[in-house]
């Protein structure tokens, strides 16, 4: 499948999941679906009939919370049905919230950020040991690298010259409650990535064609690489776009959801059928006068909508 296509799917996927289980971290989805999209269908060397064949490329969402990504991309690819999808979140489903290695093509469990790199390291680590030709990829947040573990991990990578490893880290400058900056500055992120002794590239990571030329680059060293792919969270849906409320709030029935998969069909390709409402949204609610849109939602807000309320 097109890249292209396969980050709409997640998009489409990831507003119905999280709409029909109450779940979170909509804007997170958003914001990594096109890293997810090029790594399924133009990177990562799989086979969905063998989840466990020795020669895959290993891969881990280390940013757990954007587990409905990675389920959507697993389905699209033909490890389960796309109908399972709809049991994201709920009571015995095994597509729980935060990624779950029960899942064949799922090699490590994640939720409890800060640990993905060290088990991304480590496979990088054995593979070169066994002189195994695959690859280890693994996805951080930003906010994620605020954790002392991840920088261990880096270390270790450049002690032990893993060439076979590449990190991607979505850098869409939000965490959970505010901004990066506002949170814990990563102040000149690439440099430091640099100084632990990683390959940098640099991209807008929500460009297709930039994604592919990172994946593609050769470095004639045998370093780790990181990429830096700036995104945007929630991208893709303009109200959720660089809104702190989208990272827990999930898409309510009636014009939450309607707008949703309105401004998602605005850019469907026109070869991708929707699975849910194939027409779009035909009588779509309107969005209500004083709406809670469009505001700064973030802890650092001067206004704040629950102060507000609370007084
Ligand atoms: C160890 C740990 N602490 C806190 C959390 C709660 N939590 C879930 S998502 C999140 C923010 C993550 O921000 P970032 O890594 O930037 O990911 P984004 O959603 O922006 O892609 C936090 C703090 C967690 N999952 N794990
Ligand atoms: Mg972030």
């Amino acid at each position: 499948m097109k890249s292209e296509n396969l980050a709409w799917l997640i998009r489409r996927h990831g507003i119905e999941m999280t709409h029909l289980s109450g779940g979170s971290h909509i804007g997170a989805i958003l914001s990594v679906a096109d890293i997810m999209a090029v790594l399924y269908s133009e990177v990562l060397n799989f086979d969905c009939n063998n989840p466990k064949s020795d020669t895959r490329d290993r891969f881990i969402l280390s940013k757990g919370h954007a587990g409905a990504s990675v389920y959507a991309a697993l389905a699209e690819n033909g490890f389960f049905p796309v109908e399972e999808l709809k049991t994201h979140y709920q009571n015995g489903s095994r597509l729980s919230g935060h990624v779950s290695h029960h899942l064949p093509g799922v090699d490590f469990s994640t939720g409890s950020l800060g640990h993905g790199l060290s088990a991304a390291t480590g496979m990088a680590y054995a593979a070169k040991k066994d002189k195994k030709a695959h690859k280890v990829y693994v996805v951080l947040g930003d906010g994620e690298c605020d954790e002392g573990s991840v920088w261990e991990a880096a270390l270790f990578a450049n002690h032990n010259e893993l060439g076979n490893l590449v990190a991607v880290v979505d850098h869409n400058k939000m965490q959970s409650m505010d901004f990066c900056d506002k949170t814990m500055a990563l102040s000149n992120f690439a440099a430091k990535w640099s100084a632990f002794g990683w390959n940098v590239i640099d991209i807008n990571g929500n460009d297709h064609n930039e994604l592919k030329n990172a994946f593609n680059k050769k470095f004639e060293n045998s370093k780790p690489t990181v990429i830096i792919a700036n995104t945007i969270k929630g991208y893709g849906i303009s109200f959720m776009e660089n809104d702190i409320l989208w990272h827990y709030r999930f898409p309510h029935e009636g014009w939450e959801y309607d707008n949703a998969v309105l401004a998602l069909h605005k850019n469907k390709p026109a070869d991708v059928v929707d699975p849910y409402t194939p027409n779009g949204i035909e009588n779509p609610a309107e969005i209500p006068d004083g709406a809670d849109i469009y505001n700064d939602h973030t802890t650092s807000a001067t206004w704040h909508p629950t102060w507000n309320k609370e007084g």
